[in-house]
Parts: structure tokens; C-alpha cells; sequence
């Protein structure tokens, strides 16, 4: 069994997405085991990034993190990191698959590619530090 950290980012909160998109995690048979409504500081975010830093998209990625609360989800199952990736599918929603959360639900007109609703840690190193990050 392995757990991941999930984030359903501040689009996705003020798009009131959060139960579409736990209906879809659920509905996957992944169990959530700890969430909360969570307005990071920049300090958390930095980190929580870190591997982005000095990439052109890290400030923008950051500021819209700071822009609103984002869901924090601790969920558990059998291959849920690489399982939740493929439920949220690519990072940029204009090629993201139909089916997949960021396909079907993100929106591609007149915004950046950071605005993709949902976040999922992409490692077991990953998960236990974002986890750490996000619930202590
Ligand atoms: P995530 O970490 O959020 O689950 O998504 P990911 O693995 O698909 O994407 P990653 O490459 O780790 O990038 C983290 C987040 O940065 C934003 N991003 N913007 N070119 C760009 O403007 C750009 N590239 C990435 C996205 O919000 C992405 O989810
Ligand atoms: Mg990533």
C-alpha cells in the first residue's frame, strides 16, 4: 500500500471542483485518510517546489499557489502515486487526455498552464517528504 499527497490547487477550489474531483478519486477505490482546507505561506511553497526553483515558471507557480486555499489530501492505496497521475493526467490541460481530470475539467482558454487543478506527488520520496510538508 502506498500513500501520495494530493493538492487540489486554488483553481480548482475556486471552481468549486473539490467534490468532482474527490467523487473521481473515490470512485478509483483510493481512500482518503487526512484532508484540509490549507492556505500555505510562501515558505511552504518554495519548498514544496523546490526542484522548480530557478525554472521560468517557478514565481507565476508560485503566486498562483498563494492566490487561495488549496485542499490537502492524503490518500492511500495500491500504486496510488503513479494511479492518481494517470487519473489527473498531463500537466498542460489543452493536451491533457479526455477522461483524465486535468482533460476533462481544466480549462485551457485564457490561462497558464499552472492553473491544472490538481497536484499529485510523482515519487515515494516525493509523497513522504510533501506529505511531511502538508500534515506535519
Ligand atoms: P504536479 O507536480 O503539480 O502534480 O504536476 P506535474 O508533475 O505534471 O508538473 P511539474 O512539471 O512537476 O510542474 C509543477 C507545476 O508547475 C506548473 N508548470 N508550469 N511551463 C510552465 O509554465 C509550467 N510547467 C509546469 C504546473 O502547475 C505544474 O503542475
Ligand atoms: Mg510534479
Amino acid at each position: 500500500m502506498q500513500s501520495t499527497l494530493v493538492l487540489i490547487k486554488p483553481d480548482g477550489v475556486q471552481r468549486q471542483l473539490t467534490g468532482t474531483i474527490l467523487a473521481r478519486i473515490e470512485a478509483k477505490g483510493y481512500v482518503v485518510t487526512d484532508l484540509r482546507l490549507v492556505q500555505p505561506d510562501r515558505t511552504r511553497l518554495e519548498e514544496h517546489y523546490a526542484e522548480h526553483q530557478g525554472k521560468p515558471f517557478f514565481e507565476p507557480l508560485v503566486e498562483f499557489m498563494l492566490s487561495g486555499p488549496s485542499v490537502a489530501i492524503r490518500l492511500e492505496g495500491d500504486r496510488v502515486i503513479e494511479g492518481f497521475r494517470s487519473l489527473a493526467g498531463t500537466t498542460d490541460p489543452t493536451t491533457a487526455a479526455p477522461g483524465t481530470i486535468r482533460g476533462d475539467l481544466g480549462r485551457d482558454w485564457g490561462l497558464k498552464v499552472q492553473q491544472n487543478l490538481v497536484h499529485g506527488s510523482d515519487s515515494e520520496e516525493s509523497a513522504a517528504r510533501e506529505l511531511a510538508l502538508w500534515f506535519d
